[in-house]
């Protein structure tokens, strides 16, 4: 975010991506399928990554949106994982190899339970929502996200807070073998994130495992990430290894590595521009090169739900 604006992004990369994305599938497809989909040529449809599990009894939520999602395409090849690379088709390149199990968490910090869990055993207490949710980013693109996942405050209550803990820390794996990014020092690694438990226990927030009905790619933040859709993007913490329940503000990485641009609570807040561009409109991805912007929402639309939290709050000043 701070290498790039939006105003960078050309038209000429965005060719480029669709030309190799075509390039790759049409590579995989004729691996699964002896050849015969010589049809699929250049601008056909980008065939779904067939390798991401089904999953199952998932239920619907009130809390969807009934906008248009995007296409698998848009959600899975045009990301922001500073892990696997600072361009937007990079995760999508990059972490095809990365391994997301064996996988575990930590859950540490003021909680009655703590320990190491295995992914399969700390997934196994909660039930698999559909949340379709927009996603705005900081940086003034947004998308709509079929997400599969679970509710954050589930996962908090089951691991009992005590009266000490005010805040819910998160940390992605940091593995230079796996992930070529983190060998560049375009952030401090570990990525870390952070909410109160006020915002964890928010009934919008959600850790997802999958997307489209399907377990999460790597470059959506595998095996499992964060997703608070009121808040820029940048809080949405990818491949969370560490769970913490603190005493005082975590450290966030944006926030640390540029605190007069990126604050903590980072609010989808049309009214406050980032100090190099407006927050005031939005690009939603796969509209087209010559759509028009359109307008950013106060908590990126989700203010019934969350305006709540911060009463009294000076959002100018709390950004
Ligand atoms: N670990 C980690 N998590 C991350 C990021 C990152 O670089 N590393 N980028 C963030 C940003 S800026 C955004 S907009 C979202 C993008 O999520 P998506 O690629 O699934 O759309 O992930 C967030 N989570
Ligand atoms: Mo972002």
């Amino acid at each position: 975010m701070l290498i790039r604006k939006p105003a960078d992004i050309r038209p000429s990369e965005i060719t480029s991506e669709t030309n190799y994305i075509n390039r790759r599938d049409f590579i995989r497809a004729g691996a699964i399928a002896g050849g015969s989909l010589i049809a699929g040529a250049a601008g056909a449809a980008v065939i779904p990554d067939t390798r991401q599990a089904a999953l199952s009894g998932i239920k619907k939520s009130e809390f969807s949106t009934d906008e248009a999602p995007n296409s698998y395409e848009d959600i899975t090849t045009y990301n922001n994982f500073y892990e696997f690379g600072t361009g937007k088709s990079d995760p999508f390149r990059n972490a095809e190899d990365f391994k997301p199990r064996p996988w575990s968490i930590d859950v540490s910090g003021h909680a009655e339970k703590t320990g190491t869990l295995d992914f399969e055993d700390f997934m196994k207490p909660f039930d698999l929502e559909e949340r379709i949710y927009r996603m705005r980013c900081v940086e003034a693109w947004s998308m709509v996200i079929p997400w599969v996942g679970i509710s954050l405050a589930d996962v908090v209550k089951h691991f009992q807070p005590t009266s000490k803990a005010k805040f819910v820390a998160f940390e992605t794996l940091n593995d230079p073998k796996q992930m070529s990014g983190v060998r560049w020092g375009s952030l401090d690694w570990p990525y870390r994130e952070g909410l109160t438990i006020e915002e964890a226990t928010n009934p919008l927030s959600i850790l997802a495992v999958g997307i489209y009905g399907k377990s999460i790619p790597n470059q959506n933040g595998a095996p499992i990430r964060l997703v608070t859709p009121w808040k820029y993007g940048f809080k949405g913490i990818k491949s969370i290894i560490r769970i913490n329940f603190t005493s005082s503000r975590p450290r966030t990485s944006w926030n640390m590595a540029a605190p007069q641009e990126y604050g903590f609570y980072a609010n989808v807040n049309p009214s406050v521009s980032h100090p190099r561009w407006s927050q005031a409109r939005e690009r939603r991805i796969g509209s087209g090169l010559f759509a028009d912007k359109q307008e950013t929402l106060m908590f990126n639309g989700y203010g019934e739900h969350v305006a709540h939290l911060y009463k009294g709050l000076d959002l100018r000043r709390n950004y």
